[in-house]
């Protein structure tokens, strides 16, 4: 089978985010469950050339473009590809929980304040019924707002631009915190880089 997609590889190591996230949970979640979307992916794309010199963003653009018969698989594992390749990007062993830049002053309009921001986010993550990912985005006026979605599902594919992510799957705090999902996300906010958040929305709104 061709690789197509690649799993990428992570700028940082798997015990880097510890004490916060453990490193077999990183190595897992990494080497398993993301390497087993992009395998999967492949697989489904590989009849159809048409997809091949499209990156996994563009596709999850436009799933217009995408044959019938193969729509669910990129959604769940094209989905999948680009949602860790995002996530693994936002975090960073020199987390310093606080937002940066032009995005921390738009939190602030948008929300009121980090902390207020920070709840609502928090929210969001512990009331996705069972497996899929809260988001920070920007619609396509630039408008910040928090969302979430099931399963794999981009927000790339409602016309939104990701900013912050954060996979509220069990397979990315099992191991540590059991069914605490709540303890997960406290812990997360530590190793969130702010400064790559920053970047993505200054992306978002050019
Ligand atoms: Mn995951």
């Amino acid at each position: 089978m061709k690789d197509t997609f690649k799993l990428p590889k992570l700028s940082y190591e798997y015990k880097d985010l510890e004490p916060y996230i453990d490193a077999k949970t990183m190595e897992i979640h990494h080497s398993k469950h993301h390497a087993g979307y992009v395998k999967k992916l492949n697989a489904a794309i590989e009849p159809y050339e048409e997809l091949h010199d499209k990156t996994i963003e563009e596709i999850l653009m436009d799933l217009s473009i995408v044959p019938d018969d193969i729509e669910q698989a990129v959604i769940n594992n094209g989905g999948g590809h680009a949602n860790h390749s995002f996530f693994w990007k936002l975090m960073t062993p020199k987390g310093n929980d606080q937002a940066v830049g032009e995005l921390a002053g738009e939190i602030d309009n948008e929300f009121g304040s980090f902390e207020t921001f920070k709840e609502q986010f928090k929210k969001a993550a512990l009331t996705q019924f069972g497996s899929g990912w809260a988001w920070l985005v920007a619609d396509e006026n630039n408008k910040l707002s928090i969302i979430s979605t099931a399963n794999q599902d981009s927000p790339l594919s409602l016309s939104l631009k990701p900013i912050l992510a954060l996979d509220v799957w069990e397979h990315a705090y099992y191991l540590k915190h059991q069914n605490k999902r709540d303890e997960y996300v406290d812990t997360w906010w530590n190793v969130v880089d702010w400064d790559k958040a920053n970047e993505n929305y200054e992306q978002a709104i050019k």
